[in-house]
């Protein structure tokens, strides 16, 4: 499956699984999305009666990192010095100068909890390692012959949910470099590290996170889409193929984490937003037990 196939059907898909439930309240606020059925999410059905509340969380106020209230001099579908409006989508629309979501109705304007109108970039880090026993031989599902597949993934604060240890892309980051970041932020609680344990942290995982192969990039269906922001992201799979580099490494959950651990990758596995799909790539990738 192609980057952009897999794009695709998480577009077609979105609205009816996962994160963004219509009708439901909106994550840390009492705000209730407009309830709509599944074919009148695309922007070219018509909808007379849609009319979604407006919400923006008071918890963007002041924060550097978040766009101001849009005016005129906003520029869309570009990026400038400091921001990447540019979506991995294509061009979306402006109407009635707000951005609409390529994925269709969400049930809710404003920009609720994103920081940014239009596409907000995400990297998200899927690190792998084969599962062994205490001989250190692979373990494979006796069912389907193949080996298990296992992923670091962190608990997140804010909704309890099991996700991969991703983050916002700062202004002017590279994308593969913020996937790093958060990976050592939330996973290994470098924000709390001193200066000389980061140094050697990376140095051991320096050669490791040079295997990045980039695995998906686009939408997310995440809980805090509107129809005027939303996530993309991109996704890197960093596979430990010995188990001897990161395979090895203490967990400590950090930064916006609460929880941090090693977990059997298969299709049970209940992950934030669109994260399994990711996963699944990856797991068709290594030709792991799915
Ligand atoms: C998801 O939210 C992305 O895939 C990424 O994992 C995450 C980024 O948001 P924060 O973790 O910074 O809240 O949509």
């Amino acid at each position: 499956m192609s980057i952009r196939t897999l794009s695709t059907r998480i577009i077609l898909m979105a609205g009816c699984h996962g994160g963004v439930c219509f009708g439901g309240v909106y994550p840390t606020s009492q705000v209730r999305r407009q309830n709509i059925t599944k074919d009148k999410i695309p922007w070219l059905e018509k909808f007379p009666e849609y009319s979604p509340p407006y919400f923006d969380s008071d918890r963007l106020d002041g924060k550097p990192w978040a766009d101001p209230v849009i005016t005129g001099s906003f520029k869309w579908n570009v990026k400038d010095s400091t921001v990447d409006r540019r979506s991995f989508e294509g061009d979306y629309t402006i109407e009635d100068g707000y951005p609409l979501n390529p994925a269709g109705r969400t049930g809710l304007r404003g920009r609720g909890l994103l920081g940014r109108w239009g596409p907000n970039h995400a990297a998200d880090p899927i690190v792998t390692r084969w599962k062994r026993d205490d001989n250190k031989t692979i373990v494979q599902n006796p069912i389907t012959n193949k080996s298990i597949l296992q992923l670091i993934v962190i608990k997140r604060r804010d909704n309890g949910m099991w996700a991969l240890p991703g983050g916002m892309v700062d202004s002017g980051e590279e994308v593969c470099s913020a996937a790093i970041r958060e990976f050592l932020e939330e996973a290994t609680n470098s924000l709390q590290k001193s200066h000389d344990d980061n140094i050697a942290l990376k140095s051991q995982l320096e050669d490791f996170f040079c295997t990045g192969k980039e695995v998906y990039r686009g939408y997310v269906d995440d809980p805090r889409n509107t129809d005027n922001a939303w996530m993309e992201t991109t996704a890197f799979n960093f596979h430990d193929n010995t188990g001897d580099t990161v395979g090895d490494i203490a967990l400590t959950a950090g930064d916006d984490a609460v929880g941090a651990k090693w977990i059997d990758v298969n299709k049970e596995l209940s992950l934030h937003a669109s994260h399994i799909d990711f996963v699944h790539k990856v797991a068709e990738i290594l030709q792991s037990d799915w």
